[in-house]
């Protein structure tokens, strides 16, 4: 009985190392398509696109401008969540916008 309890604990407590998957986080893997951890400019035009976010290219240039603080030409989790939440409202509506024809998008409103 004790065994089977500790057997159930273990996986519980190596999850919790990796922490709760957020909206943030879900959205920056469905945009970082390589899977190296960071963003790319070509990752995030592909990545909206294929979300049915159009931006247009101003915009996604804006985004790096504003939102790569080491100006590496990536946006990297914590850079792009910095993003996120300083520009959120704004995001939010763009975001809300386009929710009704994607359901990918609910990620980011709620
Ligand atoms: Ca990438
Ligand atoms: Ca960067």
């Amino acid at each position: 009985m004790l065994g089977r309890l500790r057997g159930w604990a273990l996986p519980a407590a190596a999850c919790q190392d990796a922490g709760p998957p957020g909206r943030y986080e879900s959205l920056f893997r469905q945009l970082d398509r390589n899977g190296d951890g960071v963003i790319d400019i070509g990752e995030l035009r592909e990545g909206l696109r294929s979300l049915g976010i159009p931006l247009g290219p101003d915009a996604e240039e804006k985004i790096f401008v504003t939102g790569d603080i080491d100006k590496d030409g990536k946006l990297d989790f914590q850079e792009f969540m910095q993003y996120l939440k300083d520009h959120e409202k704004k995001m939010k509506l763009a975001f809300k916008s386009l929710d009704k024809n994607s359901d990918a998008l609910i990620v980011m409103g709620r």
